[in-house]
């Protein structure tokens, strides 16, 4: 039996607005949360004397992270090597980089051939002889138009004509995988993929234009014992025959991952069988608390009350509160503060009820134009759900407004689009926007 610890997701040098500098160490307190949770699966991994350690993409949230984060996810990741334990990296949409053939943040342990580990940048097979016997592993990087598919096969192809393109091309590069694949070693598909049975949390508002999916279908083989895979946050068993597992991320990025438990599986293969558990990580806590003032006397005292009413330290905390108009005078926002102070880090999102019935969008009339950013932050004004990323799509969609029409970024391809499939999104609503 082979023991194999998976996780994925680390987002190491994610989410620094969410903390504040650590006076002790100068750095960011959400990189040491980060670089803890790593630090704890790497424990894990040595404790228990596993045979092989496979980590399902995403690394950092870009592939040319600060050398100090590098450094950090680096400093873990040795301590598997001087214990002698096989790894296998692979290569998320968060770690590739546009410029330049097998350009991602990982392939640096390539080039400076650290022992037992391997990069996972293309569709191919590995052999690896671990203490415990010998384990195949398939490894299936984020598939961007690059990996599979010419420039001029794509040529004039709509986004849903060139996703279809590309998974044909997966069906067959798969099996010819499958065909070389021993039928008597055990065998893992690790892959970083959107599978079209897997379920986001909070995301699910940001289904407006479905990202690039891969029907759970083409993985789920007979021939792999287990599916490792990642991208998705959340953790989820997404199929049972074969089992595929989505570890999710190693600590919460944001505030739609609230709900969600963080950890990674503990696996035992054998040829035919999978056992996994999932092992919870302490992530630090994320609390919204959310207070309707609308109808009370002392909003003041409501929203105090509201906040005290649990321990909230160590958390990072969002305050959202509806109020009326004539009520912003009574609310000070500075005494609410004091009230946080324990928390780990706080935002206060005041939000002003309207009396009077509206228009879902009074500023997109039919008479009226507006130009697509302010189109776009009108949308993103009336949709509350959005409010924790609506930066990011501005800044997103501005990015798109930006390329040139008829340059080679003019149509929104799968590697551009972010992991909650939230820039496709935007792509979307930037279009639809322009025709208005
Ligand atoms: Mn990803």
């Amino acid at each position: 039996m082979v023991k194999i610890l998976h996780l994925s997701d680390i987002h190491m040098g994610s989410g620094f607005s969410y903390g504040h500098i650590n006076p002790e160490t100068g750095l960011n307190t959400r990189f040491e949360d980060f670089t803890r949770a790593l630090r704890r699966c790497v424990d894990s991994a040595i404790a228990q004397n596993v045979d092989l350690v496979l980590f399902g993409g995403d690394a950092f949230p870009d592939a040319t992270p600060p050398p100090y984060i590098q450094q950090a996810f680096a400093r873990e990741f040795c301590r598997l090597v001087t214990a002698d334990i096989p790894t296998v990296l692979l290569v998320g949409n968060h770690d590739q980089h546009s410029q330049g053939a097998g350009g991602a943040s990982l392939c640096i342990y390539r080039t400076l051939g650290v022992p037992g580990f391997i990069v996972g940048d293309t569709l191919t097979t590995h052999r690896i002889e671990t203490k415990s016997g010998p384990v195949q592993i398939v490894t299936l990087p984020w598939l961007t138009r690059s990996t599979l598919l010419t420039r001029p096969e794509t040529q004039g192809l709509s986004m849903g004509e060139v996703g279809s393109l590309l998974l044909d091309r997966l069906r067959v590069a798969l099996e010819g995988e499958i065909r070389k694949l021993d039928p008597e070693v055990p065998t893992v598909l690790l892959a970083h993929v959107m599978t079209d049975t897997a379920r986001y949390g909070a995301e699910r508002f940001l289904a407006v234009g479905k990202g690039f999916t891969v029907p759970m279908a083409i993985l789920a083989r007979a021939c792999f014992d287990y599916i490792a895979l990642g991208h998705v946050h959340k953790y989820q068993r997404v199929c049972e025959s074969p089992l595929a597992i989505y570890p999710g991320s190693i600590e919460r990025l944001d505030f739609s991952e609230e709900k969600e438990e963080k950890g990674y599986i503990m696996l035992d293969l054998t040829k035919g069988k999978a056992t996994a558990e999932f092992c919870s990580l302490p992530a630090r806590v994320f609390k919204t608390i959310e207070v309707d003032l609308t109808e009370k006397e002392d909003p003041q005292a409501a929203l105090l009350k509201a906040v005290q009413k649990k321990d909230l330290s160590e958390m990072v905390v969002r305050l959202v509160y509806k109020l009326r108009a004539d009520q912003v005078e009574v609310v000070d926002n500075n005494l609410i503060g004091e009230a946080l102070e324990k928390a780990h880090s706080y935002t206060i999102q005041p939000q002003l009820i309207s009396q009077l019935s509206r228009p879902r969008l009074p500023e997109l009339g039919v008479d009226s134009s507006l130009a697509p950013m302010s189109a776009l932050q009108s949308y993103l004004d009336n949709r509350e759900d959005l409010s924790a990323i609506a930066p990011d799509i501005l800044e997103a969609a501005q990015g798109l407004l930006n390329e040139d029409p008829y340059g080679d970024k003019a149509i929104v391809a799968p590697e551009e689009i972010g992991s909650e499939g939230d820039l496709e999104a935007v792509g979307d609503s930037v279009r639809q926007l322009r025709l208005l």
